[in-house]
């Protein structure tokens, strides 16, 4: 008995360090894939876009994700200025794709955001997915939240449809600059 234990012991210890040198990535890519993951961006204002001065910014503007995962997205804003929608983009009043049909904004589960306090959108087109993010109080963030199950894989790119840039319409600057108000997500198996 005694010998038998210390024998499963030293194989143990043998094939340790070769599971953990086998790197983070082959476990979480793989064999243990989350059911359920949390991506967390903020809006900022302090950014300054190289042609266009102070601009709002995503951070952690480009995610990859797995097909059928719960992705959880939370984006707290630090913006208290409106970027009211319009014209063609004005359905994005509406939140779109979420396993509720709501996004919370600071804890209150809302089916959508009134045009004229629209500060930003996050909305992934190509999955049918629609954050719109309201104005933030002055000085301080609002934090809005919602879930989703990416069902196909495929890179999308995502946009802010709120006029939030430059340029007479507001679409330019940050609008068309990858990682300011658009960037990438990658949907993998
Ligand atoms: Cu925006």
């Amino acid at each position: 008995m005694k010998a038998r234990s210390i024998k499963l012991a030293a194989v143990v210890l043998a094939t340790a360090p070769v599971v953990a040198a086998g790197a983070v990535n082959t476990v979480t890519a793989s064999a243990a894939t989350p059911s359920h993951v949390t991506e967390v961006m903020k809006i900022l204002t302090t950014g300054k876009l190289a042609g266009s001065g102070e601009q709002p910014k995503f951070t952690n503007s480009s995610w990859t994700v797995h097909k059928g995962q719960t992705v959880t997205v939370k984006i707290v804003s630090f913006d208290d200025g409106a970027a009211a929608l319009m014209g063609k983009y004005m359905k994005y009043t509406k939140v779109m794709g979420t396993s509720t049909g709501k996004e919370t904004v600071a804890g209150k589960p809302v089916g959508m955001v009134s045009d004229i306090n629209v500060s930003h959108t996050f909305t992934v087109v190509g999955l049918g997915f629609n954050m719109p993010i309201p104005v933030a109080p002055t000085g301080k963030s609002v934090t809005v939240v919602a879930t989703f199950t990416p069902n196909k894989v495929g890179t999308f790119t995502w946009n802010c449809f709120a006029p939030c840039g430059t340029g007479s319409t507001g679409m330019s600057g940050a609008m068309k600059t990858n990682d300011w108000m658009t960037g990438k997500i990658k949907v993998v198996k």
